[in-house]
């Protein structure tokens, strides 16, 4: 997709709370990858389409709304799954709609069609894409997605 000679383009794959229990609870749910795996995985598919990644996940809200921020400065692009974090927090939503780069949130199961609580979206309006349902396989999509989006948008 890049030529030899094009600098990789630097993302953030950020995840919120118990996305490190993947692969270890729930499985039937999650799959059975652990995010290490899906980290792996991430870091391998993003070298073949150009694509720098920092892979971090947390339990804390406000450490996510910190590496949001630092997104800003840090990276041209963000995929996001922020697990729970995605129903409830608001302020994620502020630190996602000040972003101003191109955001994908990303989810291992799809919250649409489970419990009514998982249907509304905090990260949606400021990503506009999404990816769901798709187990790991997400990640890897997405990492597709975002350099097409930035072969569309060059820097
Ligand atoms: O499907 C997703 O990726 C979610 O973001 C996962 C969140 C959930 O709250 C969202 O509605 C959808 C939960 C992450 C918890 O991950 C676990 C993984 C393995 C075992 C237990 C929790």
């Amino acid at each position: 997709m890049l030529s030899p000679v094009q600098k990789p383009r630097p993302i953030y794959v950020l995840n919120g709370p118990n996305l490190n229990l993947l692969g270890v609870r729930q499985p039937h749910i999650y799959g059975s990858t652990t995010l290490a795996d899906v980290e792996a995985m991430v870091t391998k598919h993003a070298r073949h389409v150009g694509l720098a990644v920092t892979f971090r996940q947390t339990n804390h809200e406000g450490v996510l709304v910190d590496w949001v921020q630092e997104c800003r400065t840090q990276a041209e692009g963000l995929i996001l799954n922020a697990g729970a974090y995605t129903h409830t927090s608001l302020a994620l939503h502020d630190a996602l709609l000040a972003l101003e780069k191109p955001i994908i949130e990303v989810h291992l199961s799809n919250p649409h069609t489970r419990e009514n609580f998982r249907h509304f979206s905090y990260v949606c309006g400021p990503a506009k894409r999404e990816i769901a349902g798709f187990g790991a396989l997400g990640y890897v999509l997405a990492l597709d997605a975002m350099a097409q989006l930035f072969v569309e948008q060059p820097s």
